[in-house]
């Protein structure tokens, strides 16, 4: 175990601007809007505000679905909002996600535009509205609440626990790396229990609950999140792997994880998507 850092925390908590690590510039104490802007409008009935993260990915790839079901009234634009330059803190999104985080969407399609934040309301919501990929009722119901929730508790513990101090505090602390690990992989193995059992995480039948999962712990092995697959071993969790692989292979889950993707591979981006044309814009790797 390392040394104590020395810290002793005040009698209260002080807002220090310094404090490091990459989000240091955009994290704040404070809620609400730091500069006025309204959102763009597109033509389509959805209007999404997002960045191509595991969060972000989840509302993607079920658009992309949808569509692929032939369900024209998905049509979306799916808007950039670049969190590390603020975009999250303007006046116009702050109005759809007082929480200032992505993903958010508007849906235009009624007299009203509706406002849905928080990725997994966002998958509930279009779910029951267009009634695919969400049993209607019973077991089956009960079962695709149940993971899709255990998705939306415990990825935190994922990203902003085992990948922040894993990968992202500019100090190493072992104690944190030692708990947020072994939580980590506790949620693999969970993962990897159930899909022993099953195709998909509900059963037989791919749903919501899937597409929540998938850009977290299916993207793992793609993306190699925070540079630590092999760290945490996640080779192993072989029945997780296949999911994740057969999942990977979905047209719609290619296409959702390239929808307001700014980095990586230029192939792999779609920043902007107002239309299916702008999967087919030529790219070069440079
Ligand atoms: N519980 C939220 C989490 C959303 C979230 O944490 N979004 C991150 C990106 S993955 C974000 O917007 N971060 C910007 C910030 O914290 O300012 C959800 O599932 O929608």
């Amino acid at each position: 175990m390392s040394e104590s850092s020395g810290y002793t925390p005040p009698k209260i908590w002080n807002w220090d601007t310094a404090s490091g690590g990459r989000f240091s510039n955009i994290n704040r104490p404070i809620a609400g809007a730091t500069h006025d802007l309204a959102l763009p409008i597109g033509n389509h009935p959805i209007q999404l505000y997002s960045l191509g993260t595991p969060n972000g990915v989840k509302v993607t790839i079920l658009l992309e679905e949808l569509l692929a079901l032939g369900v024209r009234a998905a049509e979306y634009d799916a808007h950039l909002i670049d969190f590390f330059e603020g975009d999250q803190f303007s006046s116009g999104f702050v109005e759809i996600n007082p929480n200032s985080k992505i993903p958010a969407l508007l849906d235009c399609s009624g007299p009203n535009p509706v406002r849905v934040f928080e990725s997994g309301a966002i998958l509930l919501y279009l779910g029951e509205k267009f009634n695919a990929f969400l049993p209607r009722e019973g077991s089956e119901r009960a079962e695709c609440l149940s993971w899709t929730f255990w998705q939306t508790s415990s990825a935190p513990f994922f990203g902003g626990g085992f990948g922040h101090f894993y990968h992202y505090a500019p100090h190493k602390i072992e104690y944190a790396i030692n708990r947020y690990s072994m939580e980590i992989k506790r949620q693999f193995d969970v993962l990897n229990t159930r899909l022993s059992q099953a195709k998909y995480l509900c059963g037989p039948n791919y749903t919501i609950a899937d597409v929540s999962v998938w850009p977290w712990y299916g993207a793992m092995f793609f993306e190699n999140f925070y540079s630590a697959r092999e760290f945490l071993d996640i080779d192993a969790y072989a029945h997780l792997k296949r999911w994740a692989f057969e999942l990977g292979e979905r047209d719609a889950v290619r296409r959702g994880r390239k929808v307001n993707r700014t980095w990586g591979s230029p192939n792999e981006q779609v920043p902007e998507r107002h239309s299916e044309a702008d999967f087919k814009v030529p790219k070069q790797d440079c």
